[in-house]
């Protein structure tokens, strides 16, 4: 995925710093390597760094939010909830470690993500509220108002499939970006306009995502967005959403919220 330098740049040092955390000598700090090491795009991350404008001292937080989402997959693969077998081409974390070890390892990552973001509020120097909003608006968007709820909804086969979405993906990418603003120290209407951009892109991804696998979706009798809404009115619903993250991205200068917008529409 190369289409904007910022990208490169930031996701380089975030996949740096993931490589140069310690490892254990124990069986579950294999596993998390396994799972968080490679593969990922780290979208989530960059996006909490371009928004915070400043890498180094909110990388914690950066860490954090990539290591709360690896959680989620790991989860997510389990047999109890989408029976996944392969994650990022190999094998996901159950088939190769055991049930057990992928409960262990997905509770295992989300306390180190908020040990870091503790740790990193214990340990600075300035901005310690705005550190402390970050954080809390993490564990929100992650939690049983957030991805959970989204997870939650998937699990009983609701018919709330924007609901659904907005909980399960939008919350990360809400996360990120207001994190990210919010560490900036930016004004109340720049954090909103953060969080509106991350619902608006959470959207995006989704559809996109789903349109994707529309074929597949259909063969197994998935139920998504696309397959039950068909693909010409998801399209529509993708421009609209592209449309309203594009308003908020004209003013990057940088273009590289632009960028990731159309290359994410561009899959569809
Ligand atoms: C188990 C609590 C719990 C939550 C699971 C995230 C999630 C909720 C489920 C994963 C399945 C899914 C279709 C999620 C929505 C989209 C998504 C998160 C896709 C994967 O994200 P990418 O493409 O993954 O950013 P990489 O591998 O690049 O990190």
């Amino acid at each position: 995925m190369d289409f904007h330098p910022l990208y490169e740049e930031i996701k380089g040092k975030i996949d740096r710093q993931i490589l140069a955390m310690g490892r254990g000598n124990t069986l579950l700090s294999e596993i998390l390597h396994y799972a968080v090491d490679d593969g990922g795009k780290r979208i989530r991350p960059v996006l909490l760094l371009f928004f915070a404008e400043e890498y180094e001292k909110v990388m914690d937080f950066a860490i954090a939010l990539e290591m709360i989402h690896n959680y989620s997959l790991i989860h997510d693969d389990l047999p109890c909830m989408d029976d996944d077998d392969y994650r990022r081409g190999k094998a996901s974390v159950h088939k190769r470690y055991g049930e057990a070890m992928a409960v262990l390892s997905g509770d295992a990552l989300l306390n180190r993500a908020y040990e870091l973001i503790l740790r990193n509020i214990l340990l600075a120097d300035n901005r310690l509220k705005e550190r402390i909003q970050a954080g809390e608006l993490i564990a929100r968007c992650a939690g049983m108002d957030g991805m959970i709820r989204g997870q939650e909804l998937d699990v009983n086969e609701g018919d709330h499939l924007v609901e659904m979405i907005y909980y399960k993906t939008c919350n990360l990418f809400i996360a990120a970006c207001g994190a990210g603003a919010i560490l900036r120290g930016a004004s109340k209407e720049e954090v909103q306009e953060a969080l509106d951009f991350g619902k608006y892109y959470g959207y995006l991804f989704q559809l996109t995502d789903d349109m994707e696998d529309v074929e597949q979706d259909l063969k197994v009798g998935k139920k998504t967005f696309v397959t039950v809404q068909g693909k010409d009115s998801t399209s529509e619903i993708i421009t609209l959403f592209q449309q309203k993250a594009t308003r908020i991205a004209k003013k990057d200068e940088t273009g590289f919220l632009k960028d990731l917008i159309d290359m994410t529409v561009d899959r569809a």
